[in-house]
């Protein structure tokens, strides 16, 4: 059964059974808040010692295992003696709890008394990572926690694997945005990060005979030491029913009679800042039943109904999305979207709400920055509100949500360009719909004014299209809402404006900016590289983690022998540490000194990870029929990491033909020594941790155009990885700074996609023409890495051959020239390192505390 199909029947049941609670007689501004106060009113008690700031414990090893026994014994309720790792990570957590604390009862305090303007986050993705390892570098407590453990006889690396990370996102846009709220703490910036705390996030990913199988992300099953929910902060959000229209006095006016509703409960999550004493707030909000949603249905007597009501209202939270396209669940995600939104929004006016306070002020104290178009129904939101329940005048409301609003395009795909049909808007959200309309109508008619007699503009602008179906385009409504709009890398903005959004980037120039990408240094290099973070601090001492244009100090490091010969030490160490946990977590074994090549991210078509399979099997092509001299060729091992969505028919079958080319080439002993390939299941964060410090060449061969902007390209960088890359997203800004002599690049750039795609595409041509292709592609489609059967791998062999819209064919020969000239330039290891360290020292730029300072003066505070 489909969710739409579940609440209709849930309504027509709740319907039936208790007309008064859910049928909306009761206008929205009347309806009952009793909800939020079973939790009792706020008092303002006292006592002599509540008045002085609560105090971390002692930073020393005893103050550490003191802290650490009391957690175990009073907070988990066993003796050390008779603890599982788990009972230990959970107190171990709790006491680095402990020690943040403090700040962040601060930074609240602080935050409420200066009224600082903030930036309000609005993500449906966070992709966290593991918490202990960074709550631990964040107070400087690392080494007092080992030898804290150390002394209770425990081992500080055992106790961080425990932790299951909140996997609460899909891929580089979830992840980004936790990059981005690492360094607004860091940088000492007001942010509340608003999001969602899924239940099940994203899938656990197994292969089953080589095909990616999904199990449920359980990562709440052990205990999450790292939420506060606080119910004293629940807020009502309605969906359903009707609007309708009232006097008041001489005016009309709108209410929206909602037909159901559920409780949005707050989880506060920690985001410290790195040894700044800074810890702003991320906040997720879970679903539940309101009352009178299941009294509602017990009254009638019915106790399996009133269950699953509540089942209904908790599975707005359950799963996280993967991204993929059929329209199942679509109704769900749109509750999503609107739930934390709705939710959000009101808890911030909640927050500043307090006497003296004049909600047309708003703009002063918050802009809330739209995470690509999930968010967006945040702008019909606060027009409700102001319009609805404060009775504002529509043109007033509307000049304060204007400046509450930017919006951040992450994607150039159409087919990712959320688009919702007005009937499903007009279910759901009745009153939103009609806000919607009213924007549109008021825009349209500016547009006409602008430009009189251009009909054909006016429509191609419209929020509201009627092709193919009547629906609401959430990137124009955004870009005609938001007071900036961005694009996530310098080609990526450009294109935006050029090519999706180019009626409104000619009529609001000024509004259309750049923001590139950034990931955070504490993450992704001093956390997951400590061998050359230390390299690095000894180079130029600590300042670098939280200022990383100081790499550029690097510079001349790359011509010193010694750093060179410490540099793959480094990277040595970071294999070795690679291969033992690939034997531990998956049986996988690698071994020799081999090139490192990478390829880590979402498995989708416009990555093209087939090209990089197509590379692969044409070099075992090559050995097999002794096309060349195994000994000559640059030993590699090569290892995959990618989630393909559920629902993505095609993005199965490549894991499962990179799976059966693994197989083979991994036990055939001609190629034995020469060539392996890797590919763990389950790449989240956690893994990435371990894979990118240790690899020597990045693969980011997305076809050119179609990655906005790739925040891993930077990542390997950073760490020492060469980059072989087309002229997409920011391996453009990549390859400018480290200098083409320090990258490899390939493939057709943009323009020439673009005019390829318009003399039309024919891969058989590419097919015909390139002997190494054809071989490699007729030793795939011969059964050779499917025990003979040859239909095996026909859906992706048949795609590259006639409808690959991303046209890998064409970029091949180019490809595998590139490949050579990494095979010629890592057979130098002096002149390897001398590059790998300059993509270190020229990577600066690519902070995600850049991002933040570019955001500020480009956006939040522009
Ligand atoms: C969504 C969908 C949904 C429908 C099927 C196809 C499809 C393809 C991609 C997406 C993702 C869109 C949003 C997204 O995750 N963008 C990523 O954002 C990163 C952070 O800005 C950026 O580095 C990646 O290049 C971009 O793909």
């Amino acid at each position: 059964m489909t969710f739409s199909h579940l609440l209709r029947e849930l309504v027509t049941v709740t319907r039936m059974s208790s007309d008064q609670v859910l049928a909306g007689q009761a206008p929205a501004d009347e309806t009952p808040s009793t909800e939020i106060h079973r939790y009792g009113p706020m008092t303002t008690p006292t006592h002599p010692l509540a008045l002085a700031p609560v105090t971390a414990p002692p930073a020393t090893v005893d103050g550490f295992v003191k802290e650490f026994l009391r957690e175990l014994n009073t907070g988990q309720g066993v003796a050390l003696s008779r603890s599982t790792v788990n009972d230990q990570y959970l107190a171990l957590a709790r006491t680095v709890r402990h020690y943040l604390m403090a700040r962040w009862l601060e930074t609240t305090r602080h935050q409420r008394e200066t009224k600082e303007k903030a930036v309000g986050y609005l993500s449906a993705e966070y992709l966290l990572g593991r918490q202990l390892g960074n709550a631990l570098l964040a107070t400087d407590l690392g080494e007092i926690a080992e030898k804290a453990m150390a002394a209770c006889g425990l081992d500080l690396v055992t106790l961080r694997a425990q932790e299951v990370e909140p996997g609460l996102g899909n891929g580089g846009l979830g992840r980004l945005a936790a990059c981005f709220v690492d360094s607004l703490a860091t940088m000492s910036i007001p942010c509340i990060g608003y999001g969602i705390r899924y239940e099940y996030g994203i899938f656990k990913q197994t292969f089953v005979d080589g095909r990616q199988v999904e199990q449920p992300d359980t990562w709440l099953s052990l205990g999450e030491p790292w939420g506060f929910p606080h119910p004293e902060a629940a807020v009502q959000v309605d969906f359903g029913g009707y609007t309708e229209t009232y006097r008041d006095g001489d005016v009309e006016r709108t209410r929206w009679v909602p037909s159901w509703n559920v409780l949005g409960l707050p989880y506060n999550y920690m985001v410290p800042g790195y040894q700044n004493g800074r810890v702003n707030t991320l906040r997720l909000w879970s679903a539940q039943a309101t009352k009178a949603f299941d009294l509602a249905i017990f009254n009638a007597g019915d106790y399996a109904e009133a269950v699953r009501a509540q089942t209904f209202a908790e599975n707005i939270t359950k799963v996280l999305y993967p991204e993929d396209s059929t329209p199942q669940g679509k109704e769900l995600r749109l509750q999503q979207q609107y739930f934390f939104v709705a939710c959000s929004i009101r808890d911030f006016i909640n927050q500043v709400m307090e006497p003296g306070f004049d909600l047309h002020d708003l703009p002063e104290r918050v802009t809330f920055q739209l995470n690509d178009t999930h968010p967006v129904i945040a702008v019909p939101e606060l027009m409700r509100i102001l319009v609805d329940e404060h009775k504002w005048e529509w043109d007033e409301a509307w000049d304060v949500t204007k400046r509450c609003f930017a919006y951040t395009c992450h994607t150039l795909l159409p087919e990712a360009l959320e688009v919702w049909p007005v009937d499903l808007l007009g279910r759901l959200l009745p009153r939103h719909l009609e806000i919607i309309y009213q924007i549109n109508d008021a825009f349209l008619a500016e547009v006409r004014e602008r430009f009189p007699n251009d009909e054909l503009r006016a429509r191609s602008m419209s929020i509201v299209t009627d092709y193919p179906d009547r629906s609401v385009r959430m990137a124009y409504l955004a870009t005609v809402a938001g007071m900036k709009v961005n694009g996530v890398a310098a080609l990526h903005s450009q294109l935006l404006a050029d090519k999706v959004l180019p009626a409104f980037s000619e009529y609001w120039p000024e509004k259309f900016t750049n923001v590139t990408n950034g990931v955070t240094p504490r993450r992704f290099l001093r956390l997951a590289n400590p061998w050359l973070s230390q390299l690095i601090t000894d180079a130029l001492g600590v300042g670098w983690v939280t200022d990383l244009d100081r790499l550029a100090e690097l510079e001349p490091y790359a011509q010193d022998e010694d750093f060179r010969k410490a540099f793959r030490e480094a990277k040595q160490t970071n294999k070795e540490r690679l291969y033992a946990l690939l034997r531990a977590r998956d049986g996988i074994e690698l071994s020799g000194d081999h090139l490192l090549d990478v390829m880590v991210k979402r498995l989708h078509e416009y990555k093209r990870q087939t090209l990089k399979i197509l590379h692969i099997v044409s070099l075992y092509e090559q050995i097999i029929h002794e096309r060349v001299d195994p000994t000559t060729i640059t030993p590699r091992t090569v290892v995959f990491g990618a989630k393909a969505a559920p629902g993505y028919r095609l993005a199965k079958e490549i894991i499962y033909l990179i799976n059966k080319v693994g197989e083979t080439v991994n036990t055939d002993p001609r190629v034995a020594g020469r060539l392996q390939i890797a590919f763990p299941a389950n790449y989240n964060v956690t893994l990435a941790e371990k894979l990118i410090p240790a690899a020597d060449l990045s693969e980011q061969i997305s076809l050119a155009g179609m990655e906005a902007s790739g925040t891993g390209n930077m990542k390997f960088a950073l760490n020492g990885a060469l980059t072989i890359g087309t002229d997409d997203g920011a391996n453009v800004e990549i390859r400018q700074l480290v200098g083409d002599d320090n990258f490899f690049g390939f493939g057709m750039t943009e323009p020439e996609v673009a005019a390829l795609g318009a003399s039309g595409y024919q891969p058989g041509s590419y097919y015909e023409s390139n002997p190494q292709l054809k071989a490699a592609i007729d030793l795939i489609a011969s059964g050779a890495f499917s025990g003979g059967d040859r239909n095996a791998f026909e859906p992706v062999v048949s795609n590259l051959l006639y409808h690959d819209r991303f046209m890998a064919l064409a970029d091949f020969a180019s490809y595998v020239d590139a490949q050579a000239a990494v095979e010629a330039a890592y057979a130098d290891q002096e002149a390897w390192s001398k590059m790998a360290i300059l993509n270190v020292a020229r990577t600066g730029f690519f902070s995600s505390d850049r991002s933040m300072r570019d955001y500020l003066s480009r956006i939040w505070r522009a």
